[in-house]
């Protein structure tokens, strides 16, 4: 057999080596608002209506590919009792976005909102953040008033933090995977082709002018514009 020959062949018959990278998210946000059930439908694509308490800290991983790259997701998913806040860091260093979400029921869990970021933001500044308001299908029942008066909020929130926004439902599959993409394409700069969807009283799905500043630390000092409120 021709050596040069068998080469070639050998070299064909090679699979395929893929990219592997390697992306921690953490799931931060009061008790019951929903984290463990949005990471458990994300990664194994079902819901529990029953509630089971998150003591410390729970991980789940979950493999995506784009292209010849393969993208391993680390979700990092902190129990949102008081008692285990000292367990914050573990979700939050490390972590290449932070996903703060709040239940759209119940809007002391927005304005809990506040103390997440400033404590997980104060642990690591560069962490994309995004802002999930959960169990939208229990709010578009809701008063009108009540749902346009917390999609201005949840908006006014977004600014300040410079994070994406997104309303989601975990029990109806409602923008799950979507909040994962915006994640991912802000984490790596990459363009996304979702349509954004702005009405209030529809699921909110805003991303393309929030949370693009890349190398935060360094570009920070640009932004924001004086029109964009910087506290909450
Ligand atoms: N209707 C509705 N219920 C939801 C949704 N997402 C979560 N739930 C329910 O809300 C309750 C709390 O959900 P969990 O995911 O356990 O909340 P958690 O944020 O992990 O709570 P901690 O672990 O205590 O921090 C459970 O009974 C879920 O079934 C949703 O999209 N719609
Ligand atoms: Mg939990």
């Amino acid at each position: 057999m021709a050596s040069g020959g068998s080469d070639v062949q050998a070299q064909q018959e090679l699979p395929k080596v893929k990219n592997r990278v390697d992306v921690q998210v953490g799931l931060v946000g009061d008790a019951q608002v929903g984290k463990t059930s949005l990471m458990v439908k994300y990664v194994q694509n079902v819901f529990d209506e029953e509630y089971t308490q998150t003591l410390g800290v729970n991980f789940l991983k979950r493999k995506v590919s784009i292209r010849s790259t393969d993208i391993v997701f680390s979700i990092m998913d902190l129990g949102g009792q008081r008692e285990f806040i000292n367990m914050l860091p573990i979700a939050s260093l490390g972590s290449s976005a932070i996903v703060f979400l709040f239940d759209l029921t119940r809007p002391e869990t927005l304005s809990s909102i506040k103390e997440w970021y400033r404590q997980a933001h104060g642990l690591n500044e560069t962490a994309v953040p995004l802002l999930v308001g959960t169990k939208y299908d229990l709010f578009v029942d809701l008063d009108p008033e009540y749902q346009e008066q917390l999609s201005r909020t949840s908006m006014e929130y977004a600014q300040v933090m410079d994070a994406p926004l997104v309303f989601c439902s975990t029990a109806k599959s409602v923008n799950v995977q979507k909040i994962f993409k915006i994640a991912l394409a802000k984490i790596f700069n990459l363009t996304l082709t979702i349509p954004e969807i702005n009405e209030i009283g529809d699921p909110l799905l805003i991303y393309k002018s929030l949370g693009n500043i890349r190398a935060r630390g360094e570009e920070i000092s640009r932004r924001p514009s004086p029109s964009v409120r910087t506290s909450f």
